[in-house]
């Protein structure tokens, strides 16, 4: 099995390149990945390791690029992680979301169209599906629940996956799409809530929660989505799309305050600071459908999801140096600055 892996430099994508690399180590893995600010190329290195393992570094927007490497590798599969992720910035910059997970996505299926693929699957997001009422918590979010976006990024990925699905309607394309929700894990950009809190709060940095921190989130350990993942490629049906979740709701300031807790630093440190613009109150995913088509279930508990992700970070401040060097203290002047 050839599979193409795109932004497996970012953070779920390469949770999913180690996965493969564990639980099918005969596949080879062709990863594509533009190197944007969001990446770490350490991040990969222990994969470079393995002679199954090759790296483009290509941008999912360049058709030529794109289709060089299909006539050169002839993947059989492709997972598409490539996007710019960040809702805050997608508030701040539309246009650059637009491109990459729109066309992006669309560049990629016509390369599939032009070479063939046994499957296309759309890593997407349950923000498609808008929020919840906070004092609903009857509400889940199923794969029939109406598209209805709030943020350019949400919006975007939402186009990503209507796209995905008429390549499947008009073309025949063999496609998947997952939804999933908020993912923690090691590898994660730390300009997303937990490891911008955990950077914070281990150099006695205000932790600035947005609002009053009463937004819910459904949290999900990187690694249970991967295993998701690889469960739609190999079991699930073409055309479909599966929410992945693991009924884990928590509302931000509880996180923020299970940080400090674990670290052992003083709630003085959180700050409140102005919302964001259109912020989505509560996301909460019913995985029912995978779990039972997929036999998928989450295997790690928040409890100890949050303390294993607390510790990789301490044992990784390297890497996060890495990360919050070059323009991260500027991106966090802009968006934080006169909050
Ligand atoms: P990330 O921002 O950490 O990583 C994205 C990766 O894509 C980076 O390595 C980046 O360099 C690469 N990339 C960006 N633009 C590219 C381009 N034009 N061409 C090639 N590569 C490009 O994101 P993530 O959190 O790992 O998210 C991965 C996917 O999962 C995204 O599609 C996102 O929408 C989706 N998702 C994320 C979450 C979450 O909680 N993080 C939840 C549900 C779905
Ligand atoms: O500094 C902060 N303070 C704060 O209160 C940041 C960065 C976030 N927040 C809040 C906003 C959200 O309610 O924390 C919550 C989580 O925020 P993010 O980490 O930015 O994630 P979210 O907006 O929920 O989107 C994430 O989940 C769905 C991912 O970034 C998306 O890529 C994914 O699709």
């Amino acid at each position: 099995m050839k599979i193409l892996v795109t932004g497996g430099a970012g953070f779920i994508g390469s949770n999913f390149v180690y996965l493969l690399l564990e639980e099918r180590p005969e596949w080879k893995i062709i990863c594509v990945d533009a190197l944007t600010y969001a990446a770490n190329i350490h991040t990969l290195n222990d994969a470079f390791k393995s002679p199954n393992f090759v790296f483009y570094k290509e941008d999912i927007r360049n058709r030529e690029g794109i289709s060089a490497i299909f006539e050169k590798e002839r993947p059989d599969v492709v997972v598409n992680f490539a996007a710019e992720s960040h809702v805050d910035r997608s508030i701040e910059n539309p246009a650059i979301f637009l491109e990459t997970n729109i066309i992006g996505t669309a560049v990629l299926m016509d390369a599939c169209r032009k070479y063939g693929i046994q499957r296309f699957h759309q890593v997407g997001t349950d923000e498609v599906y808008g929020d919840l009422p906070l004092d609903r918590p009857d509400l889940f979010f199923h794969e029939d629940t109406p598209i209805h976006t709030s943020s350019p990024y949400s919006t975007s990925k939402a186009s990503a996956d209507l796209l995905v699905q008429a390549y499947h309607r008009t073309y025949g394309l063999p496609v998947t799409i997952s939804r999933c929700s908020n993912n923690y894990g090691p590898y994660q950009f730390p300009e997303k809530l937990i490891p911008l809190m955990i950077n914070n709060a281990s150099q006695n940095k205000p932790l600035p929660v947005y609002g009053e921190g009463l937004n819910v989130r459904d949290w999900l350990y990187v690694k249970d989505h991967c295993y998701g993942i690889l469960a739609v490629l190999e079991k699930g049906r073409v055309g479909e799309v599966y929410n992945l979740g693991g009924h884990n709701e928590k509302a931000n300031i509880e996180i923020v305050k299970i940080i400090l807790s674990e670290l052992g630093k003083p709630e003085s440190l959180i700050t409140f600071v102005t919302d964001r613009k259109g912020h989505d109150q509560r996301y909460a995913i019913d995985p029912g459908k995978a779990m039972a088509e997929l036999g998928w279930a989450p295997t790690t508990m928040f409890k100890d999801g949050i303390k294993l992700t607390i510790q990789w970070y301490r044992e990784h401040m390297d890497w996060m140096a890495e990360c919050t060097s070059g323009g991260y203290m500027k991106y966090y002047e802009e968006m934080y600055g006169n909050r």
